[in-house]
């Protein structure tokens, strides 16, 4: 249930005066008719309302929205950035709409009661300041302007002050920021994802080369080759990884989390390991369990300065179907979502969403799914540790 407000008690009495009236046939009593609205505002009348979860500017979670490239006034610990883009895919396109539709799942989230009982805390209560950053005007016509914008914006934002609004919160970001001080973290909204190329590319001139926890059905590390068409064409999807390898961004201790793709045996896992992944496939969490595969993820990262890429793919398609290239047989958001808060303490530099392809959705479901992932990871970034469970903790009381 939700705690709305509620019309005000003489509000109330009027409309119930009114509907016995109407009902028995008796004229309206004048003294008790609410005033006609010629003579009233809304404000007069109603007050001052909150948005509603449906009703608002689409700011995800109902945060606070800024321009923030062009206006470098807000300030902040975690911003939500959009990247609409989608024309480096290799099967169906529609994740430029991506961002949109991951804002339009978080409408039912809220940045004022953000306590969920799986972490026990509320993620925008722990002194950190988070707003929406709106996203990038992407150039829609020219992949090479499209990724430099993206790279351009991702430093724009990485370069601001953090706000540290409050005590609370973690950032390990100036342990390892070249020039020492702590830069804000982004949460990206994508985009297909080669999106994570830019990013990368960003985080490096600050941080230098960084380990990746890659979430996703595919691989991500296809060699492109020289065969390619043009330098422009290496650059896809499928392969960014690899390019991000050959420009030295990556570290050697990366890890891929619910793989599942078909391919071509010995030469594709060779290839990836030499871009610096190991694997948890989508059936080893049959085998391992969750807690297991936590454990190798966090024995893989271990201090690393570490980015979080989540292509909503790794989820099931029965549960996420709205992405340009479903793979079945994947794990579900419950999974996903408890693997996240065991990888909390992690140095994490940046984090992101990808892929949503929201024509593909039904009902909102895989909207829904990536906006509430993306929660989790603004959680996963701002925790010091993962939570204990429920079982683990005190009596909820103890808690807010
Ligand atoms: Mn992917």
């Amino acid at each position: 249930m939700y705690f709305l407000r509620l019309p005000t008690r003489s509000v109330l009495l009027s409309a119930l005066v009114l509907s016995a009236q109407a009902h028995s046939g008796q004229n309206i009593n004048e003294e008790t008719f609410v005033a006609p609205p010629s003579t009233q505002t809304w404000l007069e009348k109603y007050g001052q309302q909150t948005d509603l979860g449906y009703t608002g500017p689409l700011s995800f979670a109902h945060l606070p929205y800024a321009r923030c490239l062009e206006d470098a006034e807000p300030t902040f610990d975690i911003a939500i950035l959009g990247m609409p883009f989608d024309t480096t895919v290799s099967y169906r396109p529609g994740a430029r709409f991506g961002p949109a539709g991951i804002r339009t799942g978080a409408r039912r989230l809220s940045h004022q009661y953000g306590y969920s009982l799986s972490w026990g805390f509320d993620p925008y209560k722990l002194g950190s300041k988070v707003i929406d950053c709106g996203d990038i005007p992407l150039n829609g016509y020219d992949n090479a302007v499209a990724i430099d914008q993206m790279e351009v914006a991702y430093s724009t934002l990485l370069a601001r002050p953090v706000a540290k609004t409050g005590d609370g919160g973690f950032d390990a970001t100036s342990a390892f920021a070249k020039d020492g001080r702590a830069h804000p973290r982004i949460l990206t909204l994508g985009g297909d994802h080669t999106v994570v190329l830019p990013i990368l590319r960003a985080l490096n001139k600050v941080y230098g080369p960084i380990a990746v926890i890659h979430f996703d059905s595919h691989f991500d590390t296809g060699n492109p080759g020289n065969r390619s068409l043009s330098a422009q064409s290496r650059i896809t999807h499928g392969s960014y990884f690899h390019i991000a390898n050959e420009e030295g961004l990556i570290r050697n201790n990366s890890i891929h989390g619910g793989i599942r793709q078909k391919f071509n045996g010995a030469p594709t896992i060779e290839n990836d390991e030499a871009v610096g992944f190991k694997i948890v496939s989508a059936d080893d969490i049959d085998d391992i369990g969750i807690k297991e595969v936590v454990r190798r993820i966090r024995g893989r990262i271990g201090d690393a300065p570490v980015y979080f890429s989540l292509d909503i793919d790794v989820v099931d398609p029965g549960m996420a179907p709205a992405t340009g290239t479903p793979e079945v047989g994947g794990w579900t958001v419950r999974e996903v979502r408890r693997i996240i808060r065991g990888l909390s303490g992690l140095n994490f530099v940046g984090a992101d969403v990808v892929e949503v392809a929201p024509a593909y959705d039904h009902a909102d479901i895989t909207n829904i799914a990536a906006a509430d992932i993306a929660q989790d990871f603004m959680a996963m970034m701002l925790a010091a540790a993962p939570p204990k469970s429920r079982d683990e903790r005190k009596p909820w009381k103890d808690e807010l």
